[in-house]
């Protein structure tokens, strides 16, 4: 790579002031990050602006910025579309092979700086599939690093590929059918993109033939969308994980069910505060779904956009919102338990978490 970007731990430059302090300011120095794994971040969300600009020069492709800092002021979100439609232009500098294996081993560096031990990492196909990029490109780049993420950075890692919501049941179907000779190296199918206006209930097709194929189902549902859509996801997607699902807290019978099932929900408290779901993460609604009894796990969403990686958000949480170490174990720990990971594995990664230490 002729450019690695920021340093993973210069936060700071890339915190905005509404995250204050925290972001910039460790708030356990002098221990390593909690052992975690990740289960809600889209590689395309992971494009830092130095990257984006350095691929746009290499392949030939104009962004009407004239510089890192200059991109980076165009990261002020009103809602989850106004972000959309710059995630969707900046990613028209990832072109070749190359630039998706750039894009993920800058990720792996960032994610092993922040304690993460496995990570199932969203792509969106469609998003590519449009600018003519296939889908081998995009998977041997992006398989050409994370398949040996294990031996060069000590972290599992697993894609899933997510269905762009806003273009329908019938693109989704079309993009699975075209991902079918890549099935080894996709664990799960996700649903994402504009969420209110598209509920999921119209993609339950598609989600039947991706389990039939061997597939896990997640789906983003209750981050901008009602509670209904929660329900949707689970009813008629029948998905193993709920992505974001914030608004859950609306709807009580609906947190009794997502707390007897234990259905894990990952969660992306920067996310919230950046696209408007909450309008202070000191209102963010996690303790309250924590204190419900609910399979909360901490993660990042698009973390070069949002102001923060995953060890960013817990150390948030514990300096906004006052949690405590026990109470990142359990999310922690959460996060390994509803990772797609095998039995072994996964209690090799609750023993390393056992053996974090104290603060
Ligand atoms: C996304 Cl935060 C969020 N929500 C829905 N779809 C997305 N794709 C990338 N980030
Ligand atoms: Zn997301």
């Amino acid at each position: 790579m002729a450019d690695p970007g920021p340093s993973p731990t210069a936060r700071a430059e890339i915190s905005h002031g509404s995250v204050g302090a925290a972001g910039a300011d460790p708030p356990r120095a002098g221990r390593p990050p909690i052992p975690k794994a990740e289960l809600h971040v889209h590689i395309e969300g992971t494009l830092e602006a130095e990257l984006a600009l350095l691929l746009a020069g290499r392949n030939g492709i104009s962004l009407p910025y004239q510089d890192a800092k200059d991109l980076r002021r165009a990261y002020e979100f009103s809602s989850l579309q106004s972000f959309l439609d710059l995630y969707y232009a900046t990613m028209a500098v990832l072109c070749t092979e190359q630039d998706f294996a750039d894009l993920a081993s800058e990720y792996l560096e960032r994610a092993s700086a922040q304690g993460v031990r496995h990570a199932e990492i969203f792509f969106d196909p469609q998003a590519h599939a449009e600018r003519g990029i296939g889908l081998a490109r995009v998977i041997d780049g992006l398989w050409s690093v994370l398949g040996s993420s294990e031996q060069t950075h000590g972290i599992s890692t697993a894609l899933i590929m997510c269905f762009l919501r806003e273009r329908g049941p019938a693109a989704a179907m079309a993009s699975l059918e075209a991902a079918l000779p890549f099935r080894d190296r996709i664990i799960a199918v996700g649903l994402d993109g504009a969420e209110v206006g598209h509920p999921p209930a119209a993609f339950s097709d598609v989600f039947d033939r991706a389990r039939a194929e061997g597939f896990r189902c997640v789906a983003h549902a209750g981050e901008e969308g009602p509670p209904s859509y929660i329900w949707d996801s689970l009813d008629r997607l029948r998905v193993s994980r709920i992505d974001h699902g914030v608004r859950c807290v609306e709807d009580a019978a609906l947190v009794a069910r997502l707390r007897d099932e234990q259905t894990p929900l990952t969660v992306c408290p920067l996310s919230n505060l950046r696209l408007g779901v909450v309008t202070e993460l000191a209102r963010h609604p996690l303790p309250r779904m924590i204190e419900a009894g609910l399979a909360v796990t901490v993660n990042s969403d698009d973390p070069a956009y949002f102001g923060g990686y995953i060890d960013d958000n817990y150390g948030l949480l514990q300096a906004v919102l006052g949690m405590t170490d026990p109470q990142l174990r359990t999310m922690a720990e959460a996060s390994f338990r509803a990772a797609f990971l095998a039995d072994e594995a996964r209690a090799r990664h609750l023993d390393a978490l056992a053996g974090w230490p104290d603060g």
